[in-house]
């Protein structure tokens, strides 16, 4: 990341900690699912405020997933936008990000899940969010998003079955302004393309990873590292029995859900050395799957 340190006047904008009002009308697993693409998670946003035309570092904005809620600010300034994510509970959580319509509210949203309508609205746009963090797992994730009101939701299923989403676990937060912040200078570049992926020679250890999406479709980047003895089949399995159960046959970093042809987003990652990771995309109509380790 480059940050400017003469820039150093922080606005810290309202960090709103409270827990979300349970959800006490459990959506039908089959209807929140409708709405995967939108999964993402919270955001607590530090901006950095500088005078002047001089572009901005910064600050990371802390996003922390836990049973069953966001935790973040509900205000922030749009533009370059930095979250740092965090899984910070004890179950699986993603980050699905959705942008709701002019006027539309959180409570919009709770209705709509809570009536059992199976057609997706057409007043929230997927934008992208973070998908599968293991707990304990972080990931930085810087972006450019316009003003407006979004939204964090998080589909995985509780054990129980019951998503987590309907537990409460979703958050609204405002966009407004502008940052005035540039994007980071990438350590590498992961490109999607029309094949597959373009994975560069990676090393270990902390960087800031551009994913690139030069496919003239949608495309998502997951990257996950299965752990010993376990295949993709393993996962493919432990998905289609629901991903709240049982022991993950893989540790889950995050990474991209679905970003629009010829868009970025920038991960700061720790990689380990001599991890193989798997980096997989099943957004299309063909799954692309490739691996690397850093050295
Ligand atoms: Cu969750």
């Amino acid at each position: 990341m480059t940050s400017d340190p003469t820039c150093r006047s922080l606005e810290v904008v309202t960090v709103d900690g409270r827990q979300s009002p349970r959800y006490a009308q459990v959506a039908v697993l089959e209807v929140v699912r409708l709405l995967a693409g939108l999964a993402a998670s919270a955001i607590a946003l530090l901006v950095v405020g500088c005078g002047g035309d001089e572009a901005a570092a910064v600050e990371p904005v802390e996003v922390r997933g836990d049973e069953y809620a966001f935790v973040m600010p509900s205000e922030g300034e749009a533009g370059v936008v930095r979250f740092d994510i965090s899984n910070a509970g004890e179950e699986l959580h993603e980050f699905a990000l959705g942008r709701l319509a002019e006027g539309k509210t959180i409570a919009d949203v709770k209705a709509y899940l809570a009536s059992g309508r199976e057609d997706p609205p057409a007043w929230i746009t997927d934008v992208g969010g973070v998908p599968l963090l293991s707990p304990g797992e972080k990931l930085g994730l810087t972006r450019e998003l316009e003003a407006g009101t979004y939204v964090f939701l998080c589909f995985i299923p509780s054990p129980k079955g019951v998503p987590h989403v309907a537990l409460g676990m979703l958050k609204s937060f405002e966009l407004s302004g502008d940052s005035k912040a540039e994007l980071p200078e990438p350590d590498a570049v992961i490109v999607a393309n029309d094949g597959g992926f373009e994975v560069p020679e990676l090393s270990a250890g902390e960087q800031t990873i551009e994913l690139r999406n030069a496919d003239d479709t949608e495309r998502e980047f997951f990257l996950i590292a299965l752990k010993p003895g376990k295949t993709i089949e393993d996962l493919e399995r432990f998905f289609e029995t629901g991903e709240g159960k049982g022991e993950p046959p893989a540790r889950f970093h995050g990474a991209m859900q679905t970003i629009p042809a010829g868009t970025s987003v920038y991960i700061d990652v720790n990689l380990e050395a001599g991890v193989e990771y798997t980096l997989a995309d099943n957004s299309g109509d063909r799954p692309f799957v490739t691996t690397f380790t850093p050295a």
